[in-house]
């Protein structure tokens, strides 16, 4: 078995409300990182994750479950947590063990109760956190109302380090604020994807948006990303964008 060093080794729980697209997110890691070369789907029962006859026949994740994922040499280990009520005190456990935590928020439907839990958990073990607002190939989704839900809810330390390219089912890649570069994805499920110009009609606002996030960075407290290596900190938390279809999981930069 591969031995990585320490500094190479990150653990994460994903963790928010109940059918936010936790376990589609694991399972989009694994076939991003070539991990598995099926992409598992919930619906098929099909995931890493959700292998036990119970939440295979209800479709809902019960108990967590872990799996790891090498990407740019790191090896991720990734603790798939419930979010159903009756289930989701074990992302408490899960929280428990971690480096960081990855909330995942519905594009949709916003911030929710398991969400406000959660938070409030991560909060508890003082953990560095990243957000990943699911299912913007929904209709009705809108990341920045998302956005707007979120920093209602948590205050304005949550910062989006991507903005979307496109809404609804014509969502289709990303703007990589940091980096400050766009990606467009197939919309195959291949998790296939090409570097682009950022679009025209994007330019104003991912410029102002990136220097939102700079002038954040610069007032905020990033101590939490020095003790752990992940890229974000108990106060400042970076809002990602996703589409567990199109496998738009990772971003390549
Ligand atoms: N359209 C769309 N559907 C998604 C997306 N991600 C997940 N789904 C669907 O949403 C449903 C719930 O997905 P799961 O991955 O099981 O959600 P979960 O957060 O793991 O659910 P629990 O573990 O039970 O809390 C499934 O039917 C998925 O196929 C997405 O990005 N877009
Ligand atoms: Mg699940």
């Amino acid at each position: 078995m591969k031995v990585y060093p320490t500094d190479s080794i990150r653990n994460v729980a994903l963790v928010g409300h109940g059918d936010v697209g936790k376990t589609s997110l694991a399972s989009c890691f694994l076939f991003d990182s070539g991990a598995v070369n099926r992409f598992g789907k919930v619906d098929q029962g099909s995931t890493v994750t959700d292998f036990d006859e119970d939440e295979i026949e209800r479709k809902i994740t019960i108990s967590s479950s872990p799996c790891f994922v090498e990407w740019n040499k790191v090896k991720v280990n990734v603790l798939d947590t419930p979010g159903y009520g009756n289930f989701v005190a074990d992302a408490r456990a899960a929280l428990r063990a971690v480096d960081a935590s990855v909330v995942l928020v519905c594009g949709v439907a916003g911030v929710e109760v398991q969400t406000e839990k959660v938070w409030k958990w991560s909060d508890e073990y003082q953990l560095p956190r990243i957000l990943v607002v699911n299912k913007l190939d929904r209709e009705r989704s809108d990341f920045y109302r998302a956005v707007e839900s979120i920093r209602k809810a948590f205050g304005r330390g949550p910062i989006p380090v991507q903005i979307p390219i496109g809404f609804e089912k014509n969502f289709s890649g990303i703007v990589d604020l940091i980096h400050f570069k766009a990606f467009q994805f197939q919309s195959d499920e291949s998790g296939k994807f090409q570097k682009i110009d950022i679009p025209e009609n994007l330019k104003q606002e991912a410029t102002a948006q990136r220097q939102a996030l700079v002038e954040m960075i610069g007032c905020g407290n990033v101590s939490g990303a020095k003790r752990t290596g992940c890229a974000a900190s108990a106060s400042v938390s970076f809002v990602c964008v996703s589409f567990s279809f199109a496998t738009l999981a990772m971003s390549p930069a």
